[in-house]
């Protein structure tokens, strides 16, 4: 059984008061399983939302109006999509998805503008009565295998936030080895059984990341060098490409609003910008995707799945390149 998180010794002051007991216990949710009816993700959604206001203005984005109040072909389901942008921020969404009983959907991610190179935020978690399924980072706009520079600028202080819940979130396993890219030495990546008491570790971790998120966002100073905008720009269009072809989660939105509005809702609201930031394809982006007749290969990976344990060590080196394909 996890312990609940103390606070970080790090630079940050990531305490947690006030929401977060309630905030994933759920009313009426009755021990472990599903979290409770009406409390799940909604709060962490509201409370970061409350977080943002604190620091910035947010404006109603455009995709707003059309994915508001999209509906499921399944009454029992409900999905509440919400988007606004802000100084410095291009796209700052949210969808979550709640079935009673069955499962729950949380995907918040926050995009800079390409004038800045902030990393990109991005909480998703799939819940079933079964087991949770977590992503939490700060996905880095460039590779940090490679661009030791941008893993130094942000990742080298964060590092005290993975070591808080390295342990009490623990690596999930194999995983498709092309997402790997996307990921930084903070990921948390994790499959948990859904008690209250992981969900509120889980709950803990996603305010932690992304008050650190706003704080690298109200710290990050604008870029002239147009060079650099192009490339920040043309690097979160790749992000935005591979993830609007192969998310995880699209045959199950595919299954609960049907085909044609889940790819409105993946490439004109969770990622928007796919069609607008950049014209490169998805081929051009990963080559080794095409098949003879040109088209995208459907598999997910070409690589397989790798990383049996975390691939980083504790100051962030990765430490998985025999098992990176
Ligand atoms: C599974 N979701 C997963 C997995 C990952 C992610 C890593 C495990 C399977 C795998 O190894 O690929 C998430 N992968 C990511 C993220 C990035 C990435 C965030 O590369 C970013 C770069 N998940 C959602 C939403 C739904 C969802 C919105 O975020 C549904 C609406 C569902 N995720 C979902 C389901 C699975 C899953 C059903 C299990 C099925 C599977 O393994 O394919």
């Amino acid at each position: 059984m996890p312990r609940t998180p103390q606070r970080s010794g790090g630079v940050y002051h990531l305490g947690w008061g006030g929401e977060g007991a309630e905030g994933m216990s759920g009313g009426g949710g009755g021990g472990g399983g599903v979290l409770g009816a009406g409390s799940s993700y909604q709060s962490f959604v509201r409370t970061a939302l409350e977080q943002t206001r604190l620091r910035t203005a947010l404006t109603p984005h455009p995709s707003q109006e059309k994915f508001r109040l999209i509906r499921a072909n399944d009454d029992a389901a409900v999905l509440d999509a919400l988007s606004f942008s802000a100084p410095k921020i291009r796209l700052l969404r949210s969808l979550t998805v709640e079935k009673k009983n069955s499962v729950q959907v949380l995907d918040f991610a926050a995009f800079s503008e390409p004038e800045y190179d902030l990393p990109i935020f991005c909480a998703n978690a799939f819940t079933t009565p079964a087991q949770s399924i977590v992503v939490l980072d700060l996905n880095p706009l460039y590779d940090i295998t490679e661009d030791k520079d941008y893993k130094d600028k942000y990742y080298r202080n964060l590092m005290p936030l993975i070591h808080k819940y390295s342990e009490l979130l623990p690596w999930g396993g194999k995983i498709t080895s092309e997402s790997l890219r996307f990921f930084s030495p903070i990921v948390i990546w994790t499959i948990f059984e859904p008690t209250e008491r992981n969900h509120h570790v889980l709950y803990s971790a996603l305010m932690d990341y992304y008050k650190v998120w706003l704080q690298l966002t109200d710290q990050a100073t604008e870029e002239n060098d147009t060079t650099k905008v192009v490339r920040n720009r043309e690097a979160q269009h790749r992000y935005l490409t591979w993830r609007a072809e192969k998310d995880p989660g699209f045959p199950l939105l595919k299954k609960l609003i049907g085909e044609s509005h889940a790819k409105d809702l993946v490439t004109e609201f969770l990622f928007e910008g796919v069609h607008s930031l950049g014209t490169k394809s998805f081929l051009d982006y990963f080559r080794e995707y095409a098949c003879d007749d040109g088209t995208v290969n459907k598999k997910r990976s070409m690589i397989g799945k790798s990383f049996e344990d975390r691939p980083w060590d504790a100051t962030g080196e990765f430490i998985g390149g025999k098992d990176a394909g």
